[in-house]
């Protein structure tokens, strides 16, 4: 029942607001004195004696009842009433005769109101909608063609109609329904005239995207930003955009930042909508980061430059440090020899083949900017690592005198003991050598021993890169000769005493006795053994010497052993008798 009451109720309220208002529809004199009458309207002509029109009486036309009671004025504009010949108080007409004139202005047209609209900017939409900006004002002008215009009506959103006097600002951000119009003086009421439009007095509203390699607020060259702007009302116009100083742009499609510098920069952006309202300008502050990272690579353990080329051993590692000027370093990775990299955790060591080895890098920043290097862009000379996993050779040699027999080595005190070694990549570090397990000591040069027996050198090399190897030698010095034995083959058989020899005795023999040399060494085999008979050249002992001649007879033996080493014995002195 409420329901149907409230509309009830609204119906008529609405039928009424819009009424037109009464305007006064009688006949019209105007300033000037002319009579306007509205074209609708009938005539009845009444007349009088008197100035102030009392007792006065409707005229009627016996010729033309029917178009008489009322009459209706036939011309627009000005019609008139007549009689002929104007004549004076006594009767007597005018000479010239003088048509007497009263004139009516027939008035059927209604005034034309010329609406406008002013201040705003404006915009037709696709979809037909007119829109309006900010200050519009509405004003009306009406013209009347006769008696002149009245009032002027005005209606705002079905509001009842008011009477337009000044122009009307429309500051609201709304849809407007207007409807004005005018009536003459006479009553004529022009036609409504409406207007629909809308008054757009918001700003777009415009957010931003970032894409592409970023990290919080720090970009890279890569990175590009989108601008996307909403208008309620009257739609996008343009979006604008200014990096740092530059001149303003129109956003398209993106704002690319390849071109920037690596620092600090900002982004000014805002749109305008399709009837002039400016957003208030929004600002991004970033960091344009276009900086690779540095790398500082390090070779830990052993190592060794030389030759143009870097030695290393299986278990030198390399050490990859890396920082970034800004975004921070978000990875470390590596490649051996151009294989799949491999992020990097620490220090790692290379494959175990020997040979070259190229060591490439790369670190990328949070933002994505990625240094390639290789090993030699750090701290070394060259490109490639040089694995060395070989010892070094080594080896030993006697110079001078030496004999071996079986598996034994005899040299003397003058021998020299050579070491020595050999390195094909690092090169050699170090020689060195301990004799019968007693403190190493770097080689110099080569080694003589003084003292007789049994000797045990333990020597070893050490390559640039720290490879070593060792071995171990053992050997005799023997410095003495044979022990000489002279046997004669009997017994002597008797003594003799010489003046010439001081009286002592001497042994007697005779005549044929041999004469039996021998040497006995006591640590190798004797080698020859030599006498002298009577300071005669010395002769080598083969077999066993005869003696014939009588008299004092000398010998002196000399044996040498396989070294060298020599014994000589006393001068002995027998009488063969
Ligand atoms: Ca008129
Ligand atoms: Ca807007
Ligand atoms: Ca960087
Ligand atoms: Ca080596």
């Amino acid at each position: 029942m409420r329901k149907v009451f409230t509309i009830l109720l609204l119906c008529p309220l609405y039928l009424f607001a819009q009424e037109k208002p009464a305007v006064d529809a009688n006949y019209y004199v105007g300033e000037d004195g002319k009579l306007y009458w509205h074209g609708k309207k009938p005539v009845y002509i009444f007349i009088a004696d008197n100035p102030e029109g009392a007792n006065a009486h409707k005229l009627e036309s016996q010729i033309h009842p029917q178009f008489t009671n009322p009459l209706y004025l036939d011309t627009e504009g000005i019609n008139y009433f007549r009689t002929n010949w104007a004549a004076d108080s006594s009767l007597k007409q005018m000479v010239p005769k003088v048509e007497v004139l009263f004139e009516v202005y027939r008035d059927s047209n209604p005034p034309v109101t010329s609406v406008s609209y002013t201040g705003a900017q404006k915009f037709k939409g696709a979809d037909g909608v007119q829109y309006y900006g900010k200050n519009l004002s509405l004003s009306a002008v009406a013209s009347d063609k006769h008696s002149g215009v009245q009032k002027t009506f005005y209606s705002i959103d079905n509001a009842p109609f008011a009477v337009y006097s000044d122009s009307i600002p429309l500051n609201t951000d709304k849809k407007f329904d207007v409807k004005v119009y005018s009536a003459d003086n006479t009553g004529n009421v022009e036609a409504i005239q409406m207007f629909d439009f809308v008054v757009d007095m918001k700003s777009p509203v415009s957010e931003y995207s970032v894409h592409n390699d970023r990290s919080g607020m720090i970009f890279s060259p890569r990175t590009y930003l989108k601008i996307k702007s909403t208008d309620l009302g009257s739609g996008i116009s343009k979006v604008v955009y200014q990096i740092d100083d530059q001149a303003e742009k129109t956003f398209t499609d993106q704002i690319n930042l390849s071109t920037l510098s690596d620092g600090n920069h900002k982004i000014k952006f805002y749109a305008y909508d399709n009837v002039k309202n400016k957003e208030e300008e929004q600002i991004i502050d970033f960091y344009l980061d276009s900086t690779v990272p540095t790398v500082e690579a390090t070779v830990v353990g052993d190592q060794y430059q030389n030759r143009g080329r870097v030695f290393i051993s299986t278990r030198t590692k390399v050490k990859l440090v890396a920082e970034d000027n800004k975004a921070g370093v978000k990875t470390i990775k590596y490649s051996i020899n151009g294989a799949e990299p491999e992020t990097y955790y620490e220090p790692f060591e290379l494959n175990k083949e020997q040979g070259h080895h190229v060591v490439t890098y790369f670190a990328t920043d949070k933002v994505n900017n990625t240094l390639e290097g290789k090993l030699e862009e750090a701290n070394l000379s060259r490109s490639s690592l040089d694995i060395d996993m070989v010892a070094p050779e080594i080896s030993y040699d006697f110079k001078g005198r030496k004999h071996v027999s079986r598996d034994t080595t005899f040299v003397t005190s003058q021998s020299e003991i050579a070491l020595s070694a050999l390195d094909k990549d690092s090169g050699i570090k170090d020689l060195g050598y301990k004799i019968n397990g007693g403190q190493g000591q770097t080689y110099s040069g080569p080694i003589k021993l003084e003292e007789e027996g049994f000797y045990t050198i333990d020597f070893y090399g050490t390559d640039q890169v720290n490879n070593r190897n060792t071995k171990s030698f053992f050997f005799v010095v023997d410095n003495t000769g044979p022990a000489i034995e002279h046997i004669l083959s009997m017994e002597p058989i008797g003594t003799i005493s010489l003046e010439e020899k001081s009286g002592v005795p001497i042994k007697v023999y005779s005549q044929g006795v041999k004469l039996f040399l021998g040497a006995t060494d006591k640590t190798i085999d004797t080698d020859k053994v030599f006498y002298t008979l009577d300071n005669q050249a010395e002769i080598e002992y083969i077999k066993p010497i005869t003696i014939q001649k009588k008299g004092l007879v000398t010998y002196q033996v000399r044996a040498t052993d396989k070294l060298g080493n020599e014994t000589r014995s006393e001068k002995f002195e027998i009488f063969i008798k």
